[in-house]
């Protein structure tokens, strides 16, 4: 992410949503109606925070939720479309529900729960700037091959021929191309048939 910054195709900033609290004490959470256990973020300093991070920007703005929609490849690719993201994190035991109505988007990164959602930020930039044209070399876009595309991919070798017994398979030696293209799309069938089978059963 650095060097994609360095080389112009990402511009990230980060903001703390505390300096738009109110107040000697810079609160921005509080105790929930209804009572119960915990703290909520305050929807007006998170309201204040986005309106400032959106300035004039036409910013698509996501919440990371363990609620949201879950992030896959081709959200990803969506977001990579987007020429302004703002990533809002919560943090403490939750945020006020009208936060909802703040945002164009929330986004799950997986079914487990962080103390805050700056991780979960951090996934979905990597996810989303590798993917901006000129970073990393992605032009060729090699998850846009035809048969990989949704499948796990297939095992790959390079020197030693031999390691400890294990010997790199005799068809990525054997110079024939089309047997090596063959090869790795049924180990990529096979290995996505044993360890992620939900791959396959979706359109
Ligand atoms: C968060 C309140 C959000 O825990 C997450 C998360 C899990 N998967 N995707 C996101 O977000 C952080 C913490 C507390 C709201």
């Amino acid at each position: 992410m650095g060097r994609a910054q360095a080389a112009g195709h990402a511009d990230l900033r980060v903001m703390d949503i505390r300096e738009h609290a109110p107040g000697k004490h810079r609160q921005c959470d509080d105790s929930p109606y209804g009572g119960g256990a915990g703290m909520l973020m305050k929807v007006d300093v998170v309201d204040a925070a986005i309106q400032a991070a959106r300035g004039e920007s036409q910013a698509k703005v996501i919440l990371m939720s363990p609620a949201g929609r879950p992030l896959t490849q081709a959200v990803a690719q969506e977001l990579s479309k987007e020429a302004h993201l703002i990533l809002v994190c919560g943090h403490y035991e939750g945020i006020d529900a009208r936060v909802e109505s703040l945002v164009d988007d929330e986004i799950s990164i997986g079914d487990f729960v962080l103390t805050g959602g700056e991780l979960a930020a951090l996934v979905i930039v990597d996810a989303v700037v590798r993917l901006r044209p000129g970073v990393l070399g992605n032009s060729a876009s090699p998850e846009e091959e035809s048969f990989s595309e949704g499948l796990l991919e297939y095992p790959q070798y390079t020197r030693p021929r031999s390691h400890k017994g294990q010997d790199v398979p005799e068809v990525l030696l054997s110079g024939n191309h089309a047997r090596i293209d063959a090869w790795r799309e049924q180990q990529s069938l096979e290995r996505t048939r044993a360890r992620r089978p939900d791959l396959l059963k979706q359109d």
